[in-house]
C-alpha cells in the first residue's frame, strides 16, 4: 500500500483528539490509516480483518476498486451543483435505484437520518393531503428499542435514555409499541396514523430478528387501517441479509424505504426515501430540500452500488456465507456465547458477563487482529463486508473462539 501520509504514531493520534474533538464517542484504541477490502492497517502497519464495515456502511468492502473509478472520473468531471439546476447524473440513480426496489420515486439524501427524517415529514404530509388527517393530528407508530438517527425529532421516539438525556423538549405524535407485536400494533394505529416507522430487523438492538410472518402482518395491517408502512432499511438493506432488502425475506414490499450507508459504497454520504409515486408526490417545489442531496458524486456513486447490487453477487455471498457464520456462532454456544441471532453476514452475538462486557471481547479481538463493536452491555455485531472470503470468515470465528476460552 502507500507510503504513510503522517508521521505522528497511533498514540500521539489518539492523545491529540483529546482535546479538540467532541468526546461523543468511546473509541477502541486503534488509528486507521489504510485500508483495502476487507483490511485495514493502522498508523503503524498492523493489519486488522475489519468484522464492522462502517455498521453495514461498507458492504462492497472498503474502496472496492468498481466504485473507487466511478467516484475518480465523476471528480475529475463535476461534484456539486445544489438542484437549483439539474446534473446529468440524477435521473439514472433514480430510475436504477427505484427499478432495484420494485418502487416508483426517489427522494435523494445524504444521511440515513436525514431519509428518516425526510421519511417523516412525507408521512405526514400524505396523512393531511391523501389520508384526511386532520392538521397537526397525525402519529407515527414506532417500536421500543428502535434506532433511527441521532437528530433531535428521532430521539423524541427513542427509548435509549441515553440517546435523549438532556436533548428535549421533544418532537410529538409518535407512539411506541413493543417490536415484533402485532396486537400492539393494531392498537396504536387509529384513524390519526400517517404511518408505522420499524426496521425489519433492528440493528442497534442487537440484531433482534422479528418471528416469521411479523412483517407480513405489519404490511396486511397498514394496508387494512390506510396508513403507510415505513421500513426502514438503512442497516439491514443492500444486500447484508442475503437479499437485496431484508424484507424480501417475507415477500413483503413497503409503501416507503428508507436507505442509506452502503448506498454511498463507502465512498460519500447517500441516503434516499423510495416510495410510491403517490406517496411521494405530496412534495411539491420548495417543500423539502438539501444542499448536497442528489449531488452528481452521490449519484455516480449510488448508480454504481445499484451496478453492485444488479448482480446478484453479494446478497448470494450474504447467504451462502451466513451458513458459515451461523454454524460458527452455534459451536460457540456454551463456550462463552449465551445467545446470538444472524442472517445472511450479520449477527448479534451475546456474551457470558462472566467471560467478559462486549467492550472487553471488542478488546481482546482487537489484539487478535479482529476489528468489531460491542452494542449495549455484552453483545457484540458482526456486519464484514460482503467480500469477506470464507477463509477470513473462519479465521474471525477461531478468534472468537479463543477470546472466550
Ligand atoms: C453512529 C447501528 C447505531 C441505523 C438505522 C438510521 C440510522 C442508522 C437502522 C441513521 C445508523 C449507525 C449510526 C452510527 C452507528 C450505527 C448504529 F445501529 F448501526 F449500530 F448508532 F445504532 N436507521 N446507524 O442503523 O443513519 O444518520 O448515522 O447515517 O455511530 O451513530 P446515519
Amino acid at each position: 500500500m502507500t507510503a504513510p501520509v503522517t508521521t505522528r504514531s497511533s498514540a500521539d493520534l489518539i492523545r491529540a483528539e483529546e482535546p479538540v474533538v467532541a468526546h461523543n464517542y468511546h473509541p477502541l484504541p486503534v488509528v486507521v490509516a489504510r485500508a483495502e477490502g476487507t483490511w485495514v492497517e493502522d498508523v503503524e502497519g498492523r493489519r486488522y480483518l475489519d468484522m464492522l464495515a462502517g455498521y453495514s456502511a461498507l458492504n462492497f468492502g472498503h474502496r472496492h476498486p468498481a466504485l473507487i473509478e466511478v467516484a475518480h472520473r465523476q471528480l475529475d468531471r463535476l461534484t456539486l451543483t445544489s438542484r437549483a439546476f439539474h446534473n446529468d447524473r440524477l435521473a439514472e440513480f433514480a430510475e436504477r435505484l427505484a427499478a432495484l426496489t420494485g418502487l416508483d420515486m426517489v427522494l435523494p439524501m445524504n444521511t440515513g437520518a436525514e431519509a428518516v427524517e425526510s421519511g417523516i415529514k412525507v408521512a405526514r404530509k400524505w396523512a393531511y393531503e391523501v389520508k384526511g388527517v386532520p392538521a397537526d393530528r397525525a402519529t407515527i407508530v414506532v417500536a421500543a428499542e428502535n434506532f433511527h438517527g441521532r437528530t433531535t425529532t428521532i430521539v423524541s421516539f427513542s427509548t435509549d435514555e441515553s440517546a435523549r438525556q438532556g436533548f428535549g423538549p421533544f418532537t410529538p405524535g409518535f407512539r411506541i409499541v413493543p417490536y415484533n407485536d402485532l396486537a400492539a400494533l393494531e392498537a396504536a394505529v387509529d384513524e390519526t396514523t400517517a404511518a408505522v416507522l420499524l426496521e425489519p430487523i433492528q440493528g442497534e438492538a442487537g440484531v433482534v430478528i422479528p418471528d416469521e410472518g411479523y412483517l407480513a402482518g405489519v404490511r396486511e395491517l397498514t394496508r387494512r387501517k390506510g396508513c403507510l408502512f415505513i421500513a426502514d432499511e438503512i442497516q439491514s438493506g443492500l444486500g447484508r441479509t442475503g437479499r437485496t432488502l431484508a424484507v424480501e425475506h417475507e415477500g413483503v414490499v413497503p409503501d416507503v424505504l428508507l436507505l442509506g450507508k452502503a448506498l454511498g459504497g463507502g465512498i460519500v454520504p447517500v441516503s434516499a426515501v423510495v416510495a410510491r409515486r403517490d406517496v411521494l408526490g405530496v412534495l411539491r417545489p420548495g417543500e423539502h430540500g438539501s444542499t448536497f442531496g442528489g449531488n452528481p458524486l452521490s449519484a455516480a456513486v449510488g448508480t454504481a452500488v445499484v451496478d453492485l447490487l444488479e448482480t446478484g453477487e453479494f446478497q448470494r455471498r450474504a447467504a451462502e456465507l451466513g451458513v458459515v457464520l451461523r454454524g460458527g456462532l452455534s459451536a460457540l454456544l456454551g463456550k462463552g456465547v449465551v445467545g446470538f441471532r444472524a442472517r445472511g453476514l450479520w449477527a448479534g452475538v451475546d456474551i457470558d458477563p462472566a467471560v467478559g462486557t462486549g467492550r472487553e471481547i471488542s478488546q481482546r479481538l482487537l489484539r487478535e487482529g479482529i476489528l468489531v463493536k460491542d452494542t449495549h452491555g455484552s453483545t457484540i455485531r458482526l456486519a464484514p463486508p460482503l467480500t469477506i472470503t470464507s477463509e477470513e470468515l473462519e479465521g474471525a470465528l477461531g478468534a472468537l473462539e479463543r477470546v472466550l476460552t
